[in-house]
């Protein structure tokens, strides 16, 4: 009987973990800050959230629009960008230089489903907000896109411009 009751305990478990590591319509956290795990890119480097220095507002909108599409900061600054979704569909907002974002995108094209959570994303549902906190410590002009698929394609993409 307990050893049923077990099995039976042991067996829900396992249902449900799958349940829990699902990535639908949210795919994952980005990890937190970890000064350790930081890693340099072309277009700077994750922030750390205790030494934002500025907030910038995004809006997503089904249209396939951010709202602005061009954001100018000074080199050194850690942006926190608070993205809000006004759409009724899943979007996000990936920084990183055009040719990258055009290979993730290509890649997201090929595998709709594919999860990623990475510091320079951030996947937002329909009628709430996510963050991201860049420094951007490389002066040059960087772009940001919805790489959901056909999003970035209808134009769905802005440019941070680093003096
Ligand atoms: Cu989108």
């Amino acid at each position: 009987m307990n050893i049923l009751k077990l099995t039976l305990a042991a067996a829900l478990v396992a249902l449900q973990v799958p349940a829990f590591a699902h990535v639908g319509d949210d795919h994952g956290h980005a990890p937190a800050y970890d000064a350790s795990q930081v890693k340099q890119t072309p277009f700077g480097r994750q922030g750390n959230p205790e030494r934002v220095t500025r907030t910038v507002e995004l809006d997503m909108t089904d249209d396939m629009r951010f709202t602005p599409d061009r954001v100018t900061v000074r080199r050194g600054e850690t942006v926190k960008f608070v993205v809000t979704n006004e759409g009724k569909v899943l979007h996000e907002l990936v920084l990183g230089t055009r040719e990258e974002l055009a290979k993730h995108s290509e890649m997201m094209r090929q595998h709709p489903g594919m999860a990623h959570a990475e510091p320079y994303m951030a996947h937002v549902n329909p009628g709430a907000s996510g963050e991201v906190v860049w420094q951007f410590n490389r002066v040059g002009e960087f772009d940001f896109g919805c790489l959901l698929p056909g999003h970035f394609e209808a134009g769905m993409a802005g440019k941070v411009v680093v003096q």
